[in-house]
This record gives structure tokens, C-alpha cells and sequence, in this order.
């Protein structure tokens, strides 16, 4: 059998058994260049496929230690660490997934808007710690409403789409700032605006380079004490310190977030805002159901490369 290359710790078992019925396993995450190194150039010269998560990638000196490879299989819709120019450069193909996770990523949205701005996690402690029952009822603090409130999400592609549809149901007014117009809704013409505008202000953009702290500290400052940073998108969007900073001092009322821009480090003095923040492991497409259909699209075009035919889902640089 061929050998697969999982640059990823295992992304999902339920792939690799899949994967694991045409081809030989090789998992390489602990320590890729190392791990090819170590595997000789009668195993290396023949691996013409890796597949691995968006939280590690693939660089140019690992794709030139593969002169046969023929696909990057992305299990995730961002690959912002994966080298997609030099793969171009090399006629590498990479695919990732997209669609097949843009209602979970969204669903998980909205929880964390609820989450932070009704203080759940906090509410869930004060039952569970017995402060409740002790301090007596009525006493945890009055949080705040979600439904009616403004909207404004940064980047309007597909997982953008999927939060309005939800939004909508909470009548909030929604407006966004991205590239194209979008029908019906309100596109604003600078980030700050939309950040002055926001109660919550939610990021939906690629992790590529020139979405970089997007969110720095004036971004925060026109957002406001009264509003929320909700990230379900990259760490690298935002200037984390500037965020650290601007919920120390009460510039906006709070964050809620599933990615970190060193995760799984998150720095302490983040994790040490239990009022103000909600976080998450980036968990956004992480459900049994998503995480399955994120596998068939992976393994479709893992198959679609065996078999010689079209790719499914082509990263954008690779169509
Ligand atoms: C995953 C993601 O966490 O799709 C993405 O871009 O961030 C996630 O779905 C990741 O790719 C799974 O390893």
C-alpha cells in the first residue's frame, strides 16, 4: 500500500479508518521534517499525498523532502499554514473543506455571543460552587440582552452568511465590513465604523497575512465599554495584547473566543478575566456529525487523487 503522511496529530479516527483501507499510515506531526528524515528515500520518494489539520501545516522545506507529492488534503476550511504558493510553485494540489462546517462554525458563534453577554459560564459556577445557595436567590449579577442588538461581523463569505441567517432570528440589526456588497445588508467602510456601530463585534475573516491584528487597539477603543469581540475566525486577527489590555481596563465589556494567536497558549493574564471573557479549545467545526463530513470531503479528495480524477474542493490559489 502507498503511504499517507498525517502532518496533523490524528485529525479524526473516524478518517483515518477510512484512509487506512487503501493506503499505509504515517503519522509525522510529532516532528515532520525529523519524521521524514528518519524515513528513507525508498518510503519519502513515493508519498504522494499528506493530510493534516489546520492547526499545523505543511512548509516548502517539507514539500521539497516529497519530490512525488501530488496533494495537501486540509481537514479544515482555513490553511493558512500551509505554504500554498509553494505548493503551486511545485504543482502540488491542496484541498480543503469548506461548507461542510460553515453552520456548525456559526452555530458555536451565536453559544458565545449568548455565552458572554449572559455571563453562562460565570451563572453555571455560582450554582455549581454553592455561592447560590448561600448568598441567596437573585443575587448573580444582571447581565445583558443579545436579541435586538447590532451586529457587525468582519468578513462575509460563507461562514459570515451562516451567522446572519441565525442573527436574524435574534433581531439584531446586522451590518458588516468585506471586500463585495452583500444584498440587504448594510456594508460599512472601515473597520472602526463597524466597530462603533457593533455591540458585538464578530470575526469571520481568513487568518491570511493581511488580516493580521485587524483588531488592534483602536479597533477596540471604537467598539466600546459596552460591546464584545466575539473570534471564532484566527488568533491572528487580533493584536491579543491590545485585547488583554482593553479588557483590563474596561474599553469593551468582553471576548468571547474559540482561537488564540499562540494556542493552545493562552497567556495568564487572559485567563485570568473569568468575568469578561468566555473562551473555547477552537472547537468551532469540532462536533461528531461536522467533524464526519469533514472527513468524507477529505477523504473524497484523497480518493479523487488515487483515482485521477477532478478534485472536490480545490483551494482557491489551486483551481
Ligand atoms: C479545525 C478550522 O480546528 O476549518 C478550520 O479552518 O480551524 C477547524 O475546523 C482544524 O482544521 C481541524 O484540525
Amino acid at each position: 500500500m502507498k503511504p499517507v503522511l498525517l502532518y496533523n496529530a490524528v485529525p479524526n479516527p473516524y478518517l483515518v479508518g477510512r484512509l487506512a483501507a487503501n493506503f499505509e499510515i504515517i503519522d509525522i506531526h510529532a516532528d515532520p521534517l525529523g519524521a521524514v528524515a528518519a524515513l528513507g528515500s525508498e518510503i519519502t520518494s513515493c508519498v504522494q499525498i499528506m493530510v493534516g489539520g489546520g492547526e499545523l501545516g505543511v512548509s516548502a522545506e517539507l514539500m521539497d523532502k516529497l519530490p512525488a507529492l501530488k496533494l495537501i488534503a486540509n481537514f479544515g476550511v482555513g490553511y493558512d499554514k500551509i505554504d500554498v504558493p509553494a505548493a503551486k510553485a511545485r504543482g502540488i494540489m491542496v484541498t480543503n473543506t469548506p461548507d461542510v462546517l460553515s453552520a456548525e462554525v456559526a452555530d458555536l458563534t451565536v453559544a458565545l455571543m449568548l455565552a458572554v453577554s449572559r455571563r453562562l459560564v460565570e451563572a453555571d459556577d455560582y450554582v455549581r460552587s454553592g455561592a447560590w445557595e448561600q448568598i441567596g436567590p437573585g443575587t448573580f449579577p444582571l447581565t445583558h440582552k443579545m436579541s435586538g442588538k447590532r451586529a457587525g461581523i468582519v468578513g462575509m463569505g460563507r461562514i459570515g452568511r451562516e451567522i446572519v441567517k441565525r442573527l436574524k432570528a435574534f433581531d439584531m440589526e446586522i451590518a458588516f465590513y468585506g471586500h463585495h456588497d452583500e444584498p440587504g445588508l448594510t456594508r460599512m467602510h472601515s473597520l472602526t465604523e463597524l466597530a462603533a456601530f457593533a455591540d458585538f463585534l464578530i470575526l469571520a475573516v481568513p487568518g491570511r497575512p493581511e488580516n493580521r491584528h485587524l483588531i488592534n487597539a483602536e479597533v477596540l477603543k471604537a467598539l466600546g465599554p459596552d460591546a464584545y469581540l466575539i473570534n471564532i475566525a484566527r488568533g491572528m486577527v487580533v493584536d491579543e495584547e491590545a485585547l488583554t489590555v482593553a479588557l483590563e481596563q474596561g474599553v469593551i465589556a468582553g471576548a468571547a473566543l474559540d482561537v488564540f494567536e499562540a494556542e493552545p497558549k493562552v497567556s495568564a493574564r487572559l485567563r485570568a478575566l473569568k468575568d469578561k471573557t468566555v473562551m473555547c479549545p477552537h472547537i468551532g467545526s469540532a462536533t461528531v456529525e461536522t467533524r464526519q463530513a469533514m472527513s468524507d470531503l477529505v477523504a473524497a479528495n484523497v480518493e479523487a487523487c488515487r483515482t485521477g480524477r477532478p478534485y472536490l474542493t480545490p483551494v482557491p490559489e489551486c483551481r
